[in-house]
């Protein structure tokens, strides 16, 4: 028998990508059912070519449930992962409500595949977007190197922040476009804009945004603290180094990494190259006498990681520095989770 899918959150900016994905990836399910809030219940939506219609979240939506997956808020995760579970369902969840819980694997099917079967909670994580966006470079680099220490810098896209980020970068280029005027002076942009800023702490089009998440500790963000937490779990590395600095971009959808990577070996620039050409999941871009790297408008709406810009440090013979992108929705979200149900989906037909 071919295991039951639901979808929970079907309806938000990774379930519109999740459904996508399941049209065209091998079909592996029987059933498919799309669950999202009550206010969406009702919705008809595509996937696999036919029309499902959306039902309300509740814990019936589960009953021969065989693999769930979660793409909805961290408190929802929180409350409704465990119920999914509790009816027999392994839980492939994309919020952040259980990445650190020890008894729930972090899981990125080119990196650690195994940990997918060690799940005593019956829930597996998929990580944050960022850290996806370039963890099965950074890990094949890390197998074959030994890695020792990480200092990145992200450039994150509006739809990290989900539909609400996607639609408030749209508003504002529209409200700024062809007002070659604002870009002159400070402020002008903020003050054509201010009235609206989205899930944004300042204004995103015209502008770049030091800030995704929330305030913890030292000045950190959540989102750095999640870059760091979640490549230490992945790459089982407790003890690794790791400085991130995560900013916003008037990107779309993709995010891109610059990293400085440290290991315990010296490297080589043609070496490494030839490694990341060869990993799986990652495409090598990088002839920068064509001026040929990734960036967000070639990346979007690809699978793999792609890597650019690789160099060899010029003050460090053990250190690479290196510029990636990652589509956030896909492999940084929806795809990594459907990877990883595959992984379960297989297991549970032996
Ligand atoms: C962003 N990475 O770009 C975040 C969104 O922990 O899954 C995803 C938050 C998370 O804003």
């Amino acid at each position: 028998r071919k295991p039951t899918l639901a979808v929970v959150g079907a309806t938000g900016a990774v379930g519109g990508v999740m459904l996508d994905i399941l049209s065209t990836r091998q079909d592996v399910y029987g059933e498919i059912r799309l669950v999202a809030s009550a206010r969406s219940a009702g919705k008809k939506l595509s996937v696999r070519g036919q029309r499902v219609e959306v039902v309300a979240l509740a814990p019936e939506v589960f009953d021969g449930v065989d693999i769930a997956m979660f793409d909805v808020p961290d408190a929802v995760s929180a409350e409704w992962a465990p119920v999914a579970a509790e009816r027999g369902a392994v839980v492939v969840d994309n919020s952040g409500a259980f990445r650190m819980d020890p008894d729930v694997p972090l899981v990125v099917p080119e990196v650690n595949a195994d940990d997918a079967r060690k799940r005593p909670r019956g829930i597996i994580a998929n990580p944050n977007c960022t850290t996806l966006s370039m963890i099965v470079a950074i890990g094949a680099l890390h197998e074959h190197y030994g890695l020792s220490e990480l200092v990145v810098a992200s450039y994150q896209a509006a739809s990290g922040a989900g539909q609400a980020g996607i639609d408030v970068l749209y508003d504002q280029l529209e409200r700024i476009g062809g007002k070659r005027e604002l870009g002159h002076r400070a402020g002008d942009v903020r003050s054509a804009v201010d009235d609206d800023l989205g899930p944004f702490p300042a204004p995103l089009a015209m502008n770049v945004v030091p800030w995704a998440g929330s305030l913890q500790d030292g000045g950190w963000s959540s989102e750095e603290l999640k870059v760091r937490n979640e490549t230490r779990k992945i790459l089982g590395l407790p003890g690794l180094k790791v400085a991130a600095t995560c900013v916003r971009v008037p990107v779309v959808t993709t995010h891109s990494l610059a990293v400085h990577a440290v290991f315990e070996s010296r490297v080589d620039q043609r070496e490494a190259q030839a490694l990341l050409a060869g990993s799986p999941g990652v495409v090598l871009n990088d002839n920068p006498e064509m001026y040929e790297f990734p960036t967000p408008a070639d990346v979007v709406g690809t699978d793999p990681t792609w890597v650019g810009r690789v160099r060899r440090s010029l003050d460090d013979p053990k250190a690479l520095d290196l510029f990636l992108c990652g589509d956030n929705l896909r492999k940084g979200a929806a795809l990594n989770t459907a990877q990883i149900a595959e992984l379960v989906a297989a297991e549970l037909r032996g």
